[in-house]
C-alpha cells in the first residue's frame, strides 16, 4: 500500500488517466493467501469461449466464477471486498463515495486465462470502479495477458486508435480502472503454459446499483 502522502498524486493520475497501477498491492502474506483460496475456487470455475453480442462481439476465451458462487465458498474474498479501509481508499482515489455493488455475481469475479490464444475482448463494465488483483500474471510483456485501455475513450475501436495503452502487472500488484467510462480488454496469451488469474472487485457510487448491459451474466452465470 502506498503511503498516505502518495494518495493525492494517484487520485490526480486516476482522475486523468482513469487508471492508476497498484504495484505490490497485496503482500507475499495476502498473496499466498489469495492464491490458495483462488485454485480451490477454480475448481468449481466454468469455461467461456464465445463473442459478446453486446460489445462488438468482442472474443472471450477464458475461465470464469461469479460472485454468487465465490461468496458461497470464500468468506475470506468477501470479507476484503467488504472492507471498509479499502472503499475509504477507493472513495479518495474516485473522490466519491465508494460503495460495494448490491448484484451477487458481479461484486467480486474470477478470471482465469489459461490457454495459448485466451482473452478478455474488448468492453467496458457496468459499475464505475474495477479494482483488479493480481495472483497469477505472464512475466514477459511479449507473452501477452497484457490490461490494454484508452483514456477518456468508451467506444472500443478506441483500443486500435492512438492514445490506446498497455500496461503489465505482476503477481501481487493491483490496479484501479474507471471501467464503465474506459473502454479496456487483455491481450491474448502468447504461448503454452503461461496463466493469468485476477479477482475482480467492482465498486460503485450510492447513486448506481443495477446492470446495464448483459454482459455479467454471460460471462458469469
Ligand atoms: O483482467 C483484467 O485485467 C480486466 C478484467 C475486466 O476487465 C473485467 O473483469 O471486467
Ligand atoms: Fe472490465
Amino acid at each position: 500500500m502506498p503511503v498516505p502522502s502518495r494518495w493525492e498524486s494517484l487520485r490526480r493520475q486516476f482522475s486523468a488517466d482513469g487508471y492508476v497501477a497498484l504495484p505490490g498491492l497485496t503482500s507475499p502474506a495476502v498473496l499466498a493467501k489469495l492464491g490458495e483460496e483462488a485454485r480451490q475456487l477454480e475448481a468449481d470455475a466454468v469455461r467461456r469461449d464465445f463473442r459478446m453480442e453486446c460489445m462488438a462481439d468482442s472474443p472471450r476465451h477464458m475461465t470464469t466464477l461469479g460472485g454468487h458462487r465465490i461468496a458461497d465458498a470464500s468468506p475470506l474474498i468477501t470479507g476484503l471486498y467488504e472492507d471498509r479501509e479499502l472503499m475509504r481508499l477507493l472513495s479518495s482515489l474516485l473522490g466519491e463515495t465508494v460503495v460495494p455493488v448490491h448484484d451477487p455475481v458481479e461484486r467480486h469475479v474470477l478470471n482465469v486465462l489459461h490457454r495459448p490464444g485466451d482473452t478478455h475482448g474488448a468492453h467496458t463494465d457496468d459499475y464505475p470502479l474495477a479494482l483488479v488483483l493480481f495472483l497469477e500474471a505472464p512475466p514477459h510483456i511479449a507473452d501477452g495477458g497484457l490490461l490494454e485501455y484508452h483514456p477518456g475513450r468508451e467506444d472500443l475501436n478506441a483500443l486500435d486508435a492512438p492514445g490506446a495503452r498497455r500496461a503489465h502487472h505482476r503477481p501481487g500488484d493491483g490496479y484501479l480502472l474507471r471501467s464503465d467510462r474506459t473502454a479496456h480488454r487483455v491481450t491474448p496469451l502468447g504461448r503454452p503454459g503461461l496463466r493469468r488469474a485476477v479477482f475482480n472487485f467492482a465498486y460503485t457510487t450510492p447513486d448506481r446499483q443495477g446492470a446495464t448491459t448483459s454482459s455479467a451474466s454471460l460471462l458469469y452465470d
